[in-house]
């Protein structure tokens, strides 16, 4: 399997077409969109757009719907819920579908919608896409981390490093694809044990903590490392599931 990381959706290359492709925002929409599935969510389904999600739903049964919306990261005024992945119980999303839009990790799903296999990550379910990636055995995968409107962001790129760790491409540098992949891996390295940290310290971390020092708890959870077996993968165009 040969690995590319990209900080950025806008870093993608709009040309070349890996078999799989892994959105990362760890802070917090991936971390958000497993504990929802994990929960019993009936799928999640991600727009760019707050408009056209109100729209879209609108066709859904009202009691089987939920929307969510996060905008710097605040909840939208007039949703059911925000970004906070505590908030997703399943007493709350059990059998729901969560029409779900956020500042960069939506936008990032949008930008990968057309590979072939598209499945999300954070630290919550690290364990759970190293097995799915190993039994697959895709010949190219592109883990491309969220960042914040256009801008690298630490705790995306220490994840895709926590995968490349897992798969053991540190004693095979040689078989990584781009030099992101490789500062991926070695961020990963000099944080591991403190990922808690990291998040912390990460400037979205920062700008959450900001927000209200109750988001210390989103941190805390985000930070916890295989705490859900789960798989997000697209089934249609910006749909999710869970697999796993
Ligand atoms: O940018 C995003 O997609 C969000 O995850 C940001 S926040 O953590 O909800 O602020």
């Amino acid at each position: 399997m040969r690995f590319f990381h990209f900080h950025t959706p806008e870093q993608v290359p709009l040309s070349g077409s890996p078999e799989c492709a892994v959105a990362i925002d760890v802070l917090r929409a991936t971390t958000t969109i497993a504990t929802a599935l994990a929960a019993g969510a009936e799928a999640v389904q991600v727009f760019a757009d707050l408009e056209h999600l109100q729209e879209v739903s609108q066709s859904w049964p009202a009691p089987k719907r939920l929307l969510a919306g996060e905008r710097g990261g605040k909840a939208v005024a007039g949703f059911d819920l925000g970004n906070s992945p505590l908030d997703y119980t399943p007493d709350r999303v059990r059998d729901k579908r969560i029409f779900m839009s956020t500042t960069n990790g939506t936008r990032s799903l949008q930008r990968l919608e057309k590979i072939p296999v598209v499945i999300t990550a954070a630290l919550v379910n690290l364990g759970a896409v190293v097995d799915f990636l190993k039994q697959a055995a895709f010949s190219e995968v592109w883990l491309v981390g969220s960042g914040w409107e256009g801008a690298f962001a630490l705790e995306d790129t220490a994840c895709a490093g926590a995968i490349l760790y897992r798969l053991g491409y540190h004693i095979q540098l040689e078989q990584l694809g781009n030099d992101e992949a490789v500062a991926a891996l070695a961020l990963y390295q000099t944080w591991q044990t403190d990922l808690l940290t990291l998040l912390r310290r990460s400037s979205h971390g920062q700008r959450l903590l900001g927000l209200g020092p109750e988001n210390d708890q989103d941190l805390a959870y985000c930070a916890a490392v295989d705490h859900l077996a789960v798989v997000p993968r697209q089934v249609q165009l910006g749909v999710l599931t869970h697999t796993g």
